[in-house]
C-alpha cells in the first residue's frame, strides 16, 4: 500500500525545541506508538483504514484539511515487512549478472577498438542490469504454464545486455558479439538497437526512438485485452513489460497516453523505469527530483507506483529513524546532489547528506566511510526489485510502475560512474578494464585483459547451468521473434466485384468506397472477424457511422449508459465486443493500435488486419516515426489517408490540405502506396494486399489515399494489363478518341493522372481535342511503386553490362507511345518529377507544392494549377516547346481558357 503522508512531519533537525515543543514531542510519540500497536495487530491495511477514519474525523469535527500531496514519502513504498523473500540464490545471480555486465561491456569497448567511432553504450545496461537480470530470472515467461508469454519492450540503448545474456545462454556465438554494429561483415553482425528488420528472430519492437516503446506498449496491453474480450485470445495472463529510461519520460509519447492504462484497467501492463537520474547530456532533474516527479504524475492518472529506492543496506537505518529525520533529509536532497553523491567519497557523502543534523551523524556513526559510500541503492539490490516486481505481478485493476532509483554507468569506477560523461563513454583503459573485472569478479588474469575479451564459463559450469535451469522454468529465450501464425486461405471475390462496375453515373467519393468495402469485408465468415477498423475520432468524416452499429465499438466495460442516440439506427454502439478501435484524437495512439494489430500475426499468432483511417495530413507528418517503427517491426496491414489531397478537400485550409504525404511515404522501404482514382483500382489494391500480406506472408504494408469528393465511378476497362498496371503503378485508362478515329493525328499528348486529379485530366482530354490534340488518359495509381521498379532495373542494368537490359516498367508502358508527357495529381509536382528520367520524353509535372487555402476545389485547382484548363495549357506548352505548335496557339488559349498569367506562383504564396 502506498503510504500516504498522513503523520505530522517532524520537526526540521535544525529548530531547538522550545516547551510547549517537549509536549508535542511526547503527543506524537504516543500516536506512533499506538498506530505501532495497530499496525501489529492489524497490518497495514488496517493501519490505512485507521488513518483514514482519523483524518475524515479530523476534517469533519474540526475542518481540519491535509494539505494535497501526490507524492509519498522519499522511501521505498514497499516496507521490509511487506517485502516478499528472494526465492532463488542470491550468489549465483550476482555472479551471472557480471558475466553479462562484463560481456556486454567488452562488446562496446571492442566494438570502438576495432572501429573507432561505431559507438555503443555501457552505462545505460550498466545502470540496468539488475533490474533486467532479475527478471529474466524470475518474471519474463516465455511461455507461461497456461500457454501465454509475456510481451516485453526493451530499453533500446540497453541492447548490448541483452546480446550478451543471450551470448552466455548460448544463443548467440562470440563472432556475432565481436560484430556488434558490424551488420555487414561476413557471418553477419548484430545491431545497434533492437529492429526486427534486421534480426528477424531476434527482436521484436524498436524502442531506440524514446517514446515510442511507451506509448506502443500501452497500446499493445490494451490491444491483448482487445483480442481477449472479442474471443479471438484466450486470457491467459501474459504480461506486457516496458523496460524504459527516466530521461525518456520527457518525450509527449510516453506519458501522453498513460491515463489509458488506467481507464482500461490494465493491470496486464508493468513499466520499469530506470531511474538513473542521468540523460544523455547531464542530470534528469537536477534541481529536482524525477522519481517524485514521476510518481506524482502516475498516482494522478491511477497507476499503481511502487518506488525502489533504498537497498537493504539502509533497511536498519530507516529502522532506527523514528522521527522520520532521516527519510526528510533524503526528501530534501535534489537528484544533481546525489548524483554527487554517488561520485564522491563516503566522507562526503556523510559530512553533506548526514552531517545537517548531529542526530542524523549519530546514525551512521557505526558505518566507516567506505561501508556508507558502498550502500546500495534500491535498483542494484535484487531483493528489492525482487518484492517490487513480485507485488507489481499480484496486483490487479490498475497497470503498474516501478520506480527504480539506480547509478547510471554502475560497477565504470572512474571511466564514467554517475558522470555527466557516462552516457557516452565507450572505451575502458586497461586500468579501468582491471577494474572492472575486479569489482565484479571475472575470472580473467591481468595479461589476459587487454583487448577486452568476452567470457563464458563451460556449459557444464554451475553459472550457466543455473541461467539455463531458469529460462526452461520461464519457457524459453528471451528476446525471441518469431511467426506464430499460419497464413489465411484468402479472401472471396465476390467482396469486390460490385467495383469493378462502376456506379454507373452515381456520384461517390473514394472514401464511401472504401468504407462500403470494409463492410463487405467485415462480414466475410472468414476474415471479417479478423479486421480491426482504427479511427482518431473522425469516423463520421469519414462517413463510417454505419459501422458503429453494425459490429460496435470496443469497450472493455460495454455500455454503461443509454445513448442519446439509441432511437437512431446508427446509434453509437459500444460493446464488449464491439471490433472498431475508437481511438479518439489520439494518432500516435491509433498507429500504436494499428501496429499491435499488425504485428499479431508474430506476437500473438493472430492475423488480425488492421484498417487506420486518419486526415492524411495528420499522417506521415504528424507520426512518421510510429510509421518507421511500424517497418521496422514489420507490421502488417492498411493506412488510409483520408480526405486526401491538397485541392480535394475543401474548406479546410493550410493545416489539413495534404499535397506531400505521397511523398513522404516514398522513405518507408518496405510500405507500398497508392493514390487510387476509381473505386475499382481501391478494388484490387485491396485484394492483392490482404492476399500479399496474410496469405503470402510479405512483410510489407499498404498506403491509400481516399478523397471524399463524390465523382461517378467508372467501370474496369477491359483488357488484361489492367489489373497488373494498377498494382504496378500505371494502366492506360481512357485512349484519345481522335487517335482511334484519326490515327494520323500530328498533335499528340500522354496525360498522366492521379486520384482525384484524374477527373481533372479526363476534361482536360476532351478541351484538348477542341485543340486539335489528341490524348491519352493513364491513370498512375502509385509513383512510388513505379520509382521503385525503375530504379531497381536501373540498378540491375549497371551491375549487369552486356546482358539484356531490364526495362523499367514506366519505360515499357510510355515506350511506344506519341506526344508530350504532362502529369497533373493532386501532390508535390516532385512525385511524378521522381520516375521522368525513366520516360522516353521530358515530362512536365503539374502538382500542388505550396501551403493550403480554405476554399472549395474549382477555386483550389485553379490557384494551384492543377485544373482541367492548366493541363490544357501545360499539354499546349509543352507541344510549343517541341515546336509542334506555335506560341501563338498558346497565348490564344491562356485567353481563352481564362488563365491569369500573373497569378502569384502557389508554391511560395
Ligand atoms: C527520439 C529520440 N531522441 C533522442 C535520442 C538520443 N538519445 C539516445 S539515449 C538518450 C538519453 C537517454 O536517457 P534515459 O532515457 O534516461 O536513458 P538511460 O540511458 O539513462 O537509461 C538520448 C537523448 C533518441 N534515441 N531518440
Ligand atoms: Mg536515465
Amino acid at each position: 500500500m502506498a503510504q500516504t503522508p498522513v503523520i505530522p512531519e517532524p520537526q526540521p533537525a535544525s529548530a531547538t525545541p522550545r516547551n510547549n515543543d517537549g509536549l508535542e514531542v511526547l503527543e506524537t510519540r504516543e500516536w506512533m506508538d499506538s498506530l505501532d500497536y495497530v499496525l501489529s495487530r492489524g497490518g497495514p491495511v488496517r493501519a490505512g483504514r485507521l488513518l483514514q477514519q482519523l483524518s475524515l474525523h479530523a476534517r469533519r469535527v474540526a475542518g481540519v484539511n491535509l494539505p494535497f500531496t501526490a507524492t509519498t514519502p522519499y522511501q521505498n513504498t514497499i516496507s521490509v515487512r511487506q517485502q516478499a523473500p528472494f526465492p532463488g540464490s542470491q550468489d549465483m545471480e550476482r555472479r551471472i549478472k557480471s558475466l553479462v555486465r562484463w560481456n556486454a561491456m567488452a562488446m562496446v569497448v571492442r566494438a570502438n577498438k576495432e572501429e573507432s567511432g561505431i559507438g555503443g553504450h555501457i552505462s545505460t545496461f550498466a545502470s540496468a542490469a539488475t533490474l533486467y537480470e532479475v527478471a529474466f530470472n524470475h518474471f519474463l515467461h516465455a511461455r507461461t504454464e497456461n500457454g501465454d508469454r509475456d510481451i516485453v519492450y526493451y530499453q533500446g540503448h540497453a541492447a548490448p545486455g541483452m546480446y550478451s545474456r543471450a551470448f552466455l545462454e548460448g544463443r548467440l556465438p562470440k563472432e556475432k558479439l565481436e560484430n556488434f554494429r558490424r551488420e555487414l561483415k561476413a557471418g553477419g553482425g548484430l545491431s545497434s538497437y533492437p529492429h526486427p528488420w534486421l534480426m528477424p528472430d531476434f527482436w521484436e519492437f524498436p524502442t531506440v526512438s524514446m517514446g515510442l516503446g511507451p506509448i506502443q506498449s500501452i497500446y499493445h496491453a490494451r490491444f491483448i485485452k482487445y483480442l481477449e474480450n472479442r474471443g479471438l485470445k484466450t486470457s491467459t495472463g501474459g504480461k506486457v513489460w516496458a523496460f524504459l529510461g527516466d530521461g525518456e519520460m520527457d518525450e509527449p509519447e510516453s506519458l501522453g497516453s498513460i491515463t489509458l492504462a488506467s481507464r482500461e484497467k490494465l493491470d496486464n501492463l508493468m513499466w520499469v523505469i530506470n531511474c538513473n537520474l542521468q540523460r544523455l547530456d547531464g542530470p534528469v532533474r537536477g534541481n529536482g527530483k524525477i522519481i517524485q516527479e514521476l510518481e506524482a504524475i502516475f498516482r494522478g492518472a491511477g497507476w499503481n507506483v511502487i518506488k525502489v529506492i533504498w537497498g537493504c543496506d539502509w533497511d536498519s537505518l530507516f529502522q532506527n529513524d523514528r522521527d522520520g529525520l532521516l527519510v526528510k533529509r533524503l526528501g530534501e536532497i535534489t537528484d544533481g546532489q546525489y548524483q554527487k553523491f554517488f561520485v564522491e567519497s563516503g566522507a562526503y557523502f556523510r559530512q553533506n547528506l548526514f552531517g545537517s543534523d548531529p542526530r542524523l551523524l549519530r546514525m551512521v556513526e557505526h558505518l566507516s566511510d567506505d561501508q556508507l559510500s558502498r550502500l546500495r541503492l534500491g535498483g542494484h539490490d535484487p531483493i528489492k526489485v525482487h518484492a517490487a516486481y513480485k507485488s507489481a505481478m499480484e496486483h490487479t485493476g490498475a497497470p503498474t510502475v516501478v520506480l527504480a532509483k539506480t547509478i547510471k554507468g554502475y560497477g565504470l569506477g572512474e571511466a564514467g560512474e554517475g558522470k555527466n560523461i557516462t552516457h557516452q563513454q565507450k572505451k575502458l583503459n586497461d586500468d579501468e578494464l582491471r577494474m572492472f573485472r575486479s569489482r565484479f569478479g571475472i575470472p580473467l588474469s591481468d595479461e589476459d585483459l587487454h583487448g577486452a575479451p568476452f567470457y563464458r564459463p563451460a556449459d557444464d559450469s554451475p553459472e550457466i547451468q543455473y541461467m539455463q535451469e531458469r529460462r526452461k522454468q520461464l519457457g524459453g529465450y528471451m528476446p525471441e521473434r518469431k511467426v506464430r501464425s499460419t497464413p489465411i486461405s484468402g479472401v472471396s471475390e465476390s467482396h469486390f466485384e460490385e467495383f469493378y462496375k462502376g456506379t454507373e453515373g452515381r456520384e461517390v467519393s473514394t472514401t464511401m468506397v472504401f468504407v462500403r468495402m470494409l463492410a463487405k469485408l467485415l462480414r466475410d465468415p472468414e476474415v471479417g472477424k479478423l479486421i480491426v477498423p482504427i479511427i482518431p475520432d473522425e469516423a463520421r468524416t469519414f462517413g463510417m457511422e454505419a459501422l458503429f452499429r453494425q459490429v460496435g465499438i470496443y469497450s472493455s466495460v460495454g455500455q454503461l449508459y443509454e445513448p442519446v442516440d439509441m432511437d437512431t439506427l446508427l446509434y453509437y454502439k459500444e460493446a464488449k465486443d464491439g471490433q472498431i478501435l475508437e481511438e479518439g484524437i489520439t494518432e500516435a495512439g491509433s498507429i500504436s493500435s494499428f501496429i499491435a494489430a499488425g504485428t499479431a500475426y508474430s506476437n500473438h499468432g493472430i492475423n488480425t488486419i488492421p484498417f487506420f483511417i486518419y486526415y492524411s495530413m495528420f499522417g506521415f507528418q504528424r507520426i512518421g516515426d510510429l510509421i518507421w517503427a511500424a517497418a521496422d517491426m514489420r507490421t502488417r496491414g492498411f493506412l488510409l489517408g483520408g480526405t486526401a489531397g491538397r485541392t480535394t478537400l475543401a474548406g479546410e485550409g493550410l493545416q489539413h490540405q495534404d499535397g506531400h504525404s505521397h511523398v513522404l511515404a516514398l522513405p518507408v522501404p518496405n510500405l507500398v502506396a497508392y493514390d487510387p482514382a476509381f473505386a475499382f483500382e481501391i478494388a484490387i489494391i485491396i485484394q492483392d494486399g490482404i492476399r500479399r500480406m496474410y496469405v503470402d506472408q510479405e512483410s510489407i504494408f499498404y498506403y491509400l489515399t481516399v478523397g471524399n469528393e463524390p465523382l461517378p465511378m467508372p467501370a474496369m476497362p477491359e483488357g488484361d494489363g489492367v489489373r497488373e498496371g494498377i498494382l504496378k503503378g500505371m494502366y492506360r485508362f481512357k485512349p484519345s478518341s481522335i487517335t482511334t478515329t484519326k490515327a494520323d493525328a500530328k498533335l499528340q499528348a500522354q496525360l498522366l493522372g492521379s486520384g482525384a486529379i484524374m477527373f481533372e485530366v479526363l476534361k482536360a482530354q476532351q478541351i484538348l481535342e477542341q485543340y486539335g490534340v489528341a490524348a491519352d488518359v493513364w491513370s498512375v495509381t502509385s509513383y512510388k511503386e513505379l520509382y521503385r521498379n525503375a530504379n531497381d532495373c536501373e540498378r540491375w542494368n549497371m551491375l549487369h553490362p552486356g546482358e539484356t537490359p531490364k526495362l523499367a516498367y514506366v519505360t515499357e508502358q510510355l515506350k511506344d507511345t506519341q506526344g508530350v508527357l504532362v502529369a497533373a495529381s493532386d501532390y508535390m509536382k516532385v512525385l511524378p518529377e521522381s520516375i521522368s528520367q525513366w520516360m522516353p520524353r521530358p515530362l512536365l509535372s503539374l502538382g500542388t507544392d505550396g501551403f493550403g487555402r480554405s476554399e472549395g476545389r474549382a477555386s483550389l485547382r485553379d490557384f494551384f494549377e492543377v485544373d482541367a484548363k492548366h493541363i490544357v495549357l501545360a499539354t499546349l506548352h509543352a507541344l510549343a516547346r517541341e515546336k509542334k505548335i506555335g506560341i501563338e496557339t498558346v497565348q490564344k488559349a491562356i485567353k481563352e481558357l481564362g488563365i491569369n498569367p500573373e497569378k502569384a506562383n502557389p508554391a511560395i504564396s
